[in-house]
């Protein structure tokens, strides 16, 4: 039988958060319970071959060059199911994906992972996606891959419909228009973090903190878009400080709670106090796992790189800046 293979290549950045997701109003469809607000991030970068071929039966992924796990497999092949509804084909794919970043530094993949297989497979079906589309469906595979297709800063819309076809990420600022700067420190393994879809449920259905948490972003999101408006780094980091220890507030409060941090990422968020006393505009933030993550401006950021990789327990530094929207790869 002679078969067609259809094939592209994509890249995607990571995303960094400033003002949090952590909640779902839809667990199935990867809605949020409030909107939120990121940046792509430069080295941060996935890159994925996909073919599809109708003589294959099964699905296959290799992940840095061997074959994937069963869990992330099946994890992919659900995921070009819903390619394929909407596409209307019934055909396999190989998938290759590599992050271009240490796995070492606990850094998500899933943001970058699905953003750039969402824009390879779509593009190998030779589907026809706007940037909003191509978002809501990044979003099936993670969340927060909504916010790796645009570049710069995004906003990741909640939407109102049950459908999620209103809950997609757009960018509001682009990397040539706010240049931001993020220092990544890698700390010494923590222990094994709880999954993220798993944390935010065990926090929406047990944390006394939860409600307001969903408000407090809800106020955050506007602070943060007039800040970026403004091109403020300092008001933005503030906005950003004060959201992600809130989010670690309402986790914190979930029974059993939940606890991202080892003794580094605490010391962290005092050098950020240090460091702003002295005049520097360094803010910390954190997502699920103990890496502390320090937004600077680029004058700041040789003076926080450094103060970072000196703290005690930062095993090494990843200096970020802010970078443009998914893409097909030549
Ligand atoms: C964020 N995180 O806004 C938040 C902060 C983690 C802490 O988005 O369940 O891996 O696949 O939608 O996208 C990580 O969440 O979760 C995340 P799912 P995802 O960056």
């Amino acid at each position: 039988m002679s078969s067609e293979k259809r094939s592209a290549t994509a890249r995607a950045l990571a995303n960094v958060a400033l003002v949090k997701y952590f909640g779902k109003r839809d667990v199935g469809m990867n809605l949020p319970a409030a909107s939120s607000l990121s940046v792509t991030l430069e080295p941060l970068v996935t890159r994925t071959r996909i073919s599809f071929d109708p003589a294959w039966s099964e699905d296959e992924v290799r992940l840095e060059g061997a074959v994937a796990g069963e869990r992330f497999t099946r994890r992919v092949s659900r995921f070009l199911d819903i390619v394929r509804e909407m596409a209307g084909t019934e055909e396999r794919a190989v998938v290759e994906t590599e992050n271009r970043f240490p796995t070492a530094a606990g850094l998500a993949s899933s943001a970058s992972g699905f953003a750039a297989l969402a824009v390879a497979a779509t593009r190998a079906l030779g589907m026809d996606m706007t940037p909003s589309t191509l978002s809501a469906l990044a979003r099936r595979g993670s969340g927060s891959a909504a916010r790796s297709i645009s570049g710069g800063v995004s906003v990741w819309h909640r939407g109102e419909k049950p459908d999620g076809s209103d809950s997609f990420a757009e960018s509001i600022a682009l990397p040539e228009q706010l240049d931001l700067r993020l220092v990544v420190g890698v700390t010494d393994a923590g222990p094994k973090k709880l999954g993220s879809t798993e944390a935010m449920e065990q926090t929406r259905c047990t944390s006394a903190y939860y409600d307001n948490w969903i408000r407090v972003v809800e106020q955050d999101m506007t602070l943060a878009i007039q800040a970026v408006n403004a091109r403020d780094i300092d008001a933005l980091g503030e906005v950003a400080e004060g959201n992600a220890l809130a989010m670690h507030a309402a986790a914190l409060a979930a029974r059993p709670g939940i606890l991202y941090w080892n003794g580094t990422t605490v010391e962290a968020i005092h050098l950020c106090r240090r460091l702003r006393q002295d005049g520097l505009a360094a803010y910390f933030t954190c997502d699920a796992g103990p890496q502390p993550k320090i937004l600077c401006s680029p004058d700041d950021e040789p003076q926080v790189a450094e103060a970072l990789s000196d703290l005690p327990g930062v095993t090494r530094i990843i200096r970020c800046r802010a970078g443009g929207g998914a893409a097909i790869e030549g």
